[in-house]
């Protein structure tokens, strides 16, 4: 039978999400330590656990079929993948920064500059685009240590709080891309294959827009539905059943979080009470 071959990040801030995400797509794995190799005994789909640098490599020559891994690691690899479907964790940037004590006016700035960074590829391209001549620096680790110790004027590096930087006495000042997790899988795949991945895709897409969104539940006064159920308006429209108590209904519906607060504050003005919100496990629209 086909099996789908997916690469994960062995150890690291990607893993535990990405198994994560596929366990709540309703897909067993039976090896939870991360040998090499990992089967699931409900879907057709193995799991190989690599280092994330390897990821878009290893799923563009064909050893693995897809895989998941960071856009900035796409990116810096140039391999012949696809994104086809972002997955909305281990979102951060990569920016260039330099010394707080550093006057900053543009990124002209960085010309005739030595930048130390991980990602040379993306760097080379950015300056390139812009005209710049720069001094690129590979180095392969604690990049931010590097203008402290004489090594570079600045740096290029995935930001995410920016705590790493202050620590460092860096200022962000220019931001070169946005990232986060995706899945990725080469231009075709074969037929059989394709298939699968169009059923995980329905999967995860289910359980990304279940946690986007909350299921709520409340009472409103009979005279005030119409207002409260605009708020609401949910997949379709909310499902209102009347109460024991007379002249009030009973509302539920489904909110994104996004707007959550927002939405709250405005149906408990309209008299809403008894307000309930519950999360959704799997979402199918
Ligand atoms: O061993 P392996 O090669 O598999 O892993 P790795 O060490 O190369 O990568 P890992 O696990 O650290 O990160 C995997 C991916 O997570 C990255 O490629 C990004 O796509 C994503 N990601 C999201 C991050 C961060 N957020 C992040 N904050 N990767 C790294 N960081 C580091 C960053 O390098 C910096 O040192 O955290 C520091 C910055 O964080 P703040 O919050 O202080 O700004
Ligand atoms: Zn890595």
């Amino acid at each position: 039978m086909t099996q789908l071959k997916i690469a994960l990040q062995k150890s690291g801030r990607l893993s535990d999400k990405s198994i994560e995400l596929i366990r709540e797509s309703g897909i067993s794995l039976t090896n939870g330590n991360r040998k090499l190799l990992s089967l699931s005994a409900n879907f057709p789909l193995e799991v190989m656990y690599l280092r994330d640098d390897d990821i878009p490599r290893y799923v563009s020559d064909g050893i693995a079929d897809i895989g998941i891994v960071g856009e900035n690691v796409v990116e810096e690899e140039q391999a012949p993948v696809e994104t086809r479907e972002k997955l909305g964790f281990a979102r951060c940037r990569m920016s260039l920064a330099v010394p707080k004590t550093e006057a900053y006016d543009g990124p002209d700035d960085f010309t005739g500059k030595r930048i130390a960074t991980s990602y040379p590829t993306i760097l080379r391209n950015y300056f390139a685009e812009k005209g710049i001549d720069a001094d690129i620096h590979h180095i392969s680790g604690s990049v931010e240590i590097a203008p402290g110790i004489g090594l570079s004027h600045g740096i290029f590096d995935i930001v995410s709080s920016g705590s790493t930087l202050i620590s460092n006495g860096l200022r962000e000042v220019e931001k070169v891309m946005d990232s986060q997790a995706v899945l990725i899988a080469p231009p075709s795949l074969e037929q059989e294959k394709e298939k699968i991945l169009a059923d995980l895709l329905f999967r995860i897409r289910a359980v990304k827009k279940a946690r986007d969104n909350k299921y709520i539940l409340l009472n409103a006064p009979n005279d005030r539905l119409e207002e409260i159920s605009s708020l609401i308006p949910g997949m379709k429209s909310p499902t209102i059943m009347p109460l024991a108590d007379k002249g009030w209904s009973s509302v539920h519906s489904v909110l994104n979080e996004n707007d959550f607060w927002q939405v709250i504050d405005a149906l408990k003005e309209k008299g809403a009470q008894g307000i309930l919100v519950v999360p959704i496990e799997k979402m199918i629209v």
